[in-house]
């Protein structure tokens, strides 16, 4: 019989030297726990794609009375019928919930962000909360998209109103709508799309809002006019259909070339600066193709926008649109949108922030209550995001550069990720079935998500602290801290600096969470508290280590935003990108996950699709790429008084809700119209006059 002494010794030798390696596999990896139902309400009426809208010409135009009375009779406007495209957008009565509309009355937004400047093409923001959205109108739109089925989906045209692929699919021919003008009469055509991919999104010291950069469409993608109407894509992939998503909100949405390329350096003495800055949020009546034109602005008060009169879109009866007069908003916080929402003082709210779930609930359930609040499905979601960048991005500095090491080191993620306990930082935000344990990775409320192709490593500290032993950090001082190896950031303690965005309590409340608990594993770490626009700033340079941000459209539809899943290109990633050098130094894993992405971008083939995505995720949760934190379920707050808001329409999908709801077609029936127009009858002025006229 062996000698038990040394079987002993040597069991207990394994067992010492094993002990932090039994740990750290405690907890084995596995799927996320199959979260809570919650009271989910409007389910969404499904319809046919082409049951939505179609491009037109009708036998009569209409607008408002006064429009007629104090416009086109006094000769400041030409008559609505020459205002309006040949085949305008038409709006089908079938998909409007409460039918055509009545003109009048006002949408009073509230938002937390503040705006730049009108130059949203070179990248400033407007305050966000629907104002972009409103302004910008983008070859295709995707938002409304949320009550098609998955399978027979595919962008709505939009300026681009039809578009035919070339026979081997290499090319598509892109016809934009005939004769719609900007909102200060001038024509929209071919050259407002060339300004914007030749001069905006190919310019490499230019970066739209929104990010678009050549490969957003597709990684050595051209466009070209072939004339007025016609634009032309040169793919390298055949039939990359994806591609028809990134031509809508966010990342295809041409400014006025009339205004702005007298304003762009390549045709003018203009820095680059200057051109951004060209237009001051002071600016008024920047001619826009959406159906709002900002005419007031009050800092810190409010934006006012009146109806632009060149709107190239109508309703089946040719009522010219939008019904609404007027759209506000109010400059607050993203707060306070949701108790002036469910007040009354607000008309809308995307209800995403869980400290306000509670009393948004109660609120909303009174009997008199002035909104309805309908909650949608589980996709809002939060991630954190190491800096990979290794070869210069953000020129770190010494720590810097060693903590990007260590965010590469696999060893280090798993440390991170099994020392966060999801349930508390959660329940920390609300009690209840809202929110849900969320590894990383697509979010579950999108079609795409497969529980079984996610990779959770449950939460484990004892596993953590093996983890982070492995990837070579010790506390060497005795602080409580675990440092730097002696000889790299002179061994002091490793100090983390992790960017958050200020504008949200919710933002900042998972920040104090992730602090909290990465000081049980031994990290410190510290908040850089910015507001959304230094943040986005901030991020987008590459000066940050870590980053708390609120997923976006490739994690909640994947089509959407779809090469912000990985490094597909040198500025596509929210967190890897390239420094000058133009190289992004991929992770061997982060190769394959580029790889997927450019699969799924070029496949036509919806199982193949469905099949990369689920790749996508097993790698991309079982290198813990991003960090999930927690997700939950979005309500749409909306006053009682507006019609045709469709049922069950998610916050944010392919888009926020400002665009789901489809604004345009948004009425006040007659009776329930309140006074909150404040320049009532007056229509935008030329671009730059101060206010209406
Ligand atoms: C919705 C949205 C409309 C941006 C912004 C803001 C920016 C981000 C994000 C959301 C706000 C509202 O989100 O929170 O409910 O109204 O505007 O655009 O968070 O800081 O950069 O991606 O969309
Ligand atoms: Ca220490």
């Amino acid at each position: 019989m062996r000698n038990l002494r040394s079987i002993g010794i040597a069991a207990g030798l394994a067992l010492s030297v094993s002990v932090p390696a039994l740990n750290a596999f405690a907890s084995e990896p596995t799927v996320p726990p199959v979260p809570a139902t919650f009271p989910a309400e409007g389910k969404i009426k499904y319809v046919a794609r082409d049951s939505i809208l179609e491009f037109k010409a009708l036998p009569e135009y209409h607008e408002p009375g006064w429009v007629t009375e104090k416009f086109v009779k006094a000769g400041k406007l030409p008559p609505v019928k020459e205002r309006l495209p040949k085949e305008p957008l038409v709006f089908k009565t079938g998909n409007m919930p409460n039918g055509v509309g009545v003109y009048g009355d006002t949408m009073r937004h509230v938002i937390g962000g503040r705006p730049e400047g009108w130059n949203y093409g070179a990248g400033q923001t407007q305050g966000w909360g629907g104002i972009d959205i409103g302004l910008s109108e983008c070859l295709t739109r995707t938002a409304p998209l949320f009550q098609v089925e998955a399978k027979d989906t595919e962008p709505l045209p939009n300026l681009a109103k039809s578009w035919d692929w070339s026979a081997d699919g290499h090319k598509l021919i892109m016809h934009l709508v005939e004769g719609a003008k900007w909102s200060d009469g001038v024509p929209f055509n071919a050259d407002d799309v060339m300004f914007y991919w030749d001069d905006e999104v190919m310019d490499p010291n230019v970066s739209p809002l929104n990010g678009a950069t050549q490969e957003t469409f597709g990684v050595g993608t051209t466009l070209k006019k072939i004339d007025d109407y016609t634009v032309e894509w040169t793919f390298k992939d055949a039939f990359p259909k994806q591609h028809l998503y990134a031509m809508a909100y966010g990342t295809f949405c041409p400014g006025p070339a009339h205004i702005l390329k007298p304003q762009h350096p390549k045709y003018s003495k203009n820095t680059y600066d200057q051109f951004k800055n060209a237009f001051p949020p002071e600016y008024m009546n920047m001619p826009v193709m959406g159906a709002w034109v900002p005419v007031e602005y009050r800092a810190d008060d409010i934006i006012v926008m009146r109806r632009n009169p060149y709107y190239w879109k109508v309703d089946e009866k040719g009522n010219q649109l939008p019904y609404l007069n007027e759209l506000h908003y109010k400059l607050s916080t993203w707060a306070d949108r949701d108790v002036q929402a469910v007040a009354g003082a607000g008309d809308f709210s995307n209800l995403e922030q869980p400290e306000n779930f509670v009393a948004s609930l109660k609120r909303a359930a009174e009997p008199n209550a002035p909104a309805r609040l309908a909650f949608g499905p589980r996709l809002i979601g939060y991630n954190l995001r190491l800096n990979f960048s290794a070869n210069g991005w953000g020129n770190p500095d010494e720590r810097g550069q060693a903590l990007r090491e260590l965010n590469r080191n696999e060893d280090f993620r798993k440390a991170v990720t099994m020392a966060l306990d999801r349930k508390a930082l959660g329940d920390s935000l609300v009690k209840g079935p809202f929110t849900a344990i969320y590894p990383g990775g697509l979010s579950s409320g999108t079609s795409f998500y497969d529980r079984k192709s996610t990779v959770y490593y449950p939460f484990d500290l004892e596993g953590a602290k093996a983890e982070l032993a492995k990837a070579g950090l010790k506390d060497t001082d005795g602080d409580g801290f675990v440092n730097f190896p002696a000889g790299t950031a002179g061994g002091k303690n490793v100090e983390i600096v992790m960017l958050v965005n200020n504008d949200y309590t919710t933002d900042k409340s998972l920040a104090e969470g992730v602090v909290a608990q990465m000081e049980k594993l031994g990290l410190r770490i510290v908040l850089n508290g910015l507001n959304g626009t230094q943040r986005d700033a901030t991020q987008y340079s590459g000066r940050f280590d870590w980053l708390i941000r609120r997923n976006e459209q490739e994690l909640t539809s994947v089509v959407q935003n779809t090469v912000q899943l990985a490094p597909v290109g040198p500025k596509t990633s929210w967190d890897h990108r390239a420094p000058e050098s133009g190289e992004v130094d991929l992770m061997p894993f982060e190769k394959d996950l580029v790889d997927i992405v450019n699969k799924f971008v070029s496949s036509a083939d919806n199982n193949q699709r469905a099949s990369l995505m689920r790749d996508f995720q097993k790698i991309s949760t079982e290198h813990v790429y991003n960090i999930g934190l927690t997700e939950y379920p979005g309500a749409l707050i909306i006053n009682k008084r507006f019609s045709n808001i469709p049922q069950g329409t998610p916050i944010f999908m392919f888009n926020w809700a400002e665009d789901s709801i489809v604004r345009e077609r948004v009425f006040v029936a007659a009776d329930k119209q309140a006074k909150y127009e404040l320049f009532p009858e007056e229509l935008p002025g030329k671009p730059g006059d101060k206010g209406p006229m």
